[in-house]
């Protein structure tokens, strides 16, 4: 910190130290007297009285060793069109000057690495009236370029959109916003095996998810239904995709994860096993113990294991995420002993099929772990056979409440996606149940508190495709998402009579300019929750 950024901090806590909180109203229509419509609300800030006016031709000023970055420079002009075209077809443009014409972003490292974990941390300043003022301005302090996307998201929500003067205008200034995430992992599964999902709709999802700062996409590519990924080492494989025009190619993998990552998302694929996988025998029958057992995948078979490996191989090239989704869910065993190979494989290696499952979930494991991967698995595995699982496993709730509390016990990772609070796929849910539901509930110890990783909503695909996935997602995917980020005390009971719904409602309301299709917030499935 050198001394100009001392002066600047001093003169800050000043202004807050004397600001009024609740000093304005501007002419925009509110639900309420509050002036902070931020989704999710930020850990700490503050804001004033005065209204500053944006500039249209808004400058781009970067600085710091992270500072030559291509990926942020696209951020912001992403991040520009998103503040001056989406309101309105024109801002008019003055003559005299605007009070922020310039954003300093300052990022103090060039480490372009996106992994869990990553420091999404950032300070904004929005200042107060006079473009010469020291005080005017506005400015972005980040340790990564993650970071500093999410500041310019913040930004841009306290950018709105004056019909009167027809100029873009950030009221209650001068703000002061100072922001981290509560969890590292704030994910959303998308499920392209139910329904295809052309590529154009999973960036459209992506798009829409750091407008959340939700920062990861559980990409279920492949389950019974549909194999709709190319494989090289495999390539009969995608033969299981419903049509020829129903499927990924290499290239598109590689152009989702490039187009998430500079959105700071990290995507996590999936492939289900040995359950979920009935759509991998339609290019290799083999890997089905016979023609009326089809799921799970052959035990029996080295065969099966070789197909996996070469799988993982694969899209080790194209997923650099360090945590792979291995399934593991809803095995049921019966036709493996039913069938005589199996069978007598089992009895050869004196296996239970709950054995030769437990088995199986190893081998992948190891698969993926000799890759460089730390594997995810649903939490069936952990309930059947516990502590056997590799202890880097990272268990993936769903069934219900109660498993991440046992499973942090035993010292493992766990995420959160409760199918009674966060299953997007069942619309009776209201976005209260999803934003009332707490990942740490159970949870008493600090040291364990710290491997819940975090939480995920899940889309599940079979009753939602391209026509309907967006609304379907949003505007309840945001309750969680503002759970995964803002601090426990935002979030707590209480705060629903507050801001919350008001600024739900505009977050929503900001979606739909933005292009995204997000139902209302009282949507007409939701059932009401109890008072
Ligand atoms: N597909 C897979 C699914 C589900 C799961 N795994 C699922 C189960 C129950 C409900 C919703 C979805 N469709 N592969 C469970 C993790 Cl209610």
């Amino acid at each position: 910190m050198n001394s100009l950024h001392l002066l600047l901090l001093l003169l800050l806590s000043l202004i807050l130290l004397t600001s009024p909180s609740h000093g304005f109203r501007n002419s925009t229509a509110s639900l309420n007297d509050s002036p902070v419509y931020l989704w999710p609300l930020p850990k700490e800030f503050s804001y004033g009285d005065r209204t500053v006016t944006i500039d249209p031709d808004l400058a781009l000023r970067l600085e710091g060793p992270g500072g030559n970055s291509t990926v942020l420079k696209e951020a912001f002009e992403r991040y520009k069109d998103l503040i001056f075209k989406t309101w309105a077809r024109s801002v008019r443009r003055w003559s005299q000057a605007y009070d922020v014409s310039e954003l300093t972003v300052f990022v103090s490292s060039d480490n372009e690495t996106l992994q869990l974990g990553v420091d999404e941390s950032y300070t904004l300043y929005v200042g107060g009236e006079g473009r010469l003022s020291i005080l005017g301005g506005a400015s972005i302090e980040a340790n990564t370029i993650y970071g500093a996307m999410r500041g310019l998201e913040t930004f841009s929500q306290l950018c709105i959109f004056n019909y009167e003067t027809k100029t873009v205008e950030v009221y209650n200034a001068p703000w002061y916003v100072q922001d981290e995430p509560r969890f590292a992992f704030r994910g959303l599964l998308l499920d392209t095996s139910r329904h295809y999902l052309p590529v154009s709709v999973i960036k459209q999802v992506i798009d829409s998810m750091s407008y959340a700062k939700m920062n990861v996409l559980h990409w279920h590519i492949i389950d019974e239904q549909s194999f709709p990924l190319e494989v090289p080492s495999y390539p009969d494989l995608w033969k299981g995709s419903y049509t020829k025009w129903e499927r990924y190619t290499v290239e598109d993998a590689y152009e989702v994860v490039d187009f998430a990552k500079k959105r700071g998302i990290k995507i996590m694929a999936e492939i289900d096993v040995p359950g979920h996988a009935e759509s991998w025998g339609a290019g290799y029958p083999n890997l089905w113990p016979s023609r009326n057992c089809t799921e799970p995948l052959d035990v029996a078979k080295n065969f099966t294991f070789e197909v996996i490996s070469g799988i993982l191989t694969d899209m080790r090239k194209f997923f650099p995420f360090g945590l792979f989704h291995l399934g593991g869910d809803e095995v049921n065993t019966d036709c493996w002993y039913s069938t005589p190979h199996v069978k007598q494989w089992l009895q050869e290696h004196n296996m239970t099929t709950k054995d030769a499952y437990q088995y199986f979930v190893l081998r992948a494991q190891e698969i993926a772990i000799a890759l460089g991967w730390i594997p995810v698995n649903w939490e069936e595995t952990f309930n059947t056979f516990k502590e056997n699982l590799n202890p880097q496993t990272v268990i993936h709730n769903w069934l219900g409440p109660g498993v991440c509390p046992k499973a942090v016990a035993k010292g493992f990772r766990c995420i959160v996606s409760n199918q009674g609070v966060w299953y997007l796929d069942h619309l009776d849910i209201p976005w209260e149940d999803f934003y009332n539901s707490e990942p740490l509930d159970g949870i008493n110890s600090t040291l364990q508190q710290e491997l819940v990783l975090g939480g995920e909503v899940c889309m599940w695909g079979e009753t939602a495709d391209t026509s309907d996935v967006l609304q379907t997602i949003w505007p309840r995917a945001a309750a969680a998402a503002e759970r995964l980020w803002s601090p426990l005390d935002a979030t707590s009971a209480g705060n629903l009579n507050s801001t919350v719904l008001s600024r739900l409602h505009y977050f929503r309301c900001l979606l739909n300019h933005r292009g995204v299709a997000a139902a209302p917030v009282a949507n007409r499935y939701a059932r009401r929750p109890p008072i």
